[in-house]
């Protein structure tokens, strides 16, 4: 079995989520929070049968897509102490996957 915790964007999730309950996947949704952007997101946690992990994977891979976003950090401006904004184009991946293996899983 593994674990499968999958970082995708707040936009994809309810479409993923329900394409994921119709194959009989089970998922766990968290609210999460990228370190970079400050801005929110969406991690997900699938415990799943080693030979349905491709599935799984390839169903989050066709309903997340890849983003490009203006994002504005603060830098220091040259001379005196005032902060501005500085944009910055980002791509936002549709998702970021991290497959573990599970040693137990246990259900009451
Ligand atoms: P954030 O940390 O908010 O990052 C959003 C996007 O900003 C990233 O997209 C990447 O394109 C860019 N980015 C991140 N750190 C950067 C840096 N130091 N310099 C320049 N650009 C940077 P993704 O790579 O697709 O990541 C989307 C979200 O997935 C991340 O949100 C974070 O929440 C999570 N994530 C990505 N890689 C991770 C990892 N290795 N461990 C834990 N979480 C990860």
């Amino acid at each position: 079995m593994k674990l499968i915790v999958a970082i995708v964007q707040d936009q994809d999730s309810h479409i993923l989520i329900d394409e994921l309950m119709q194959e009989d996947y089970r998922v766990t949704k968290l609210a999460s929070t990228g370190g970079f952007l400050k801005s929110g997101n969406t991690t997900l946690l699938l415990g799943v049968d080693d030979e349905r992990v491709e599935k799984a994977i390839k169903i989050i891979e066709d309903n997340c897509k890849t983003r490009e976003i203006t994002t504005s950090l603060l830098t220091m401006t040259i001379p005196g102490d005032n902060y501005v904004p500085y944009p910055m184009e980002v791509k936002v991946g549709g998702a970021n996957i991290f497959i573990l293996d599970i040693e137990e899983y246990v259900n009451y």
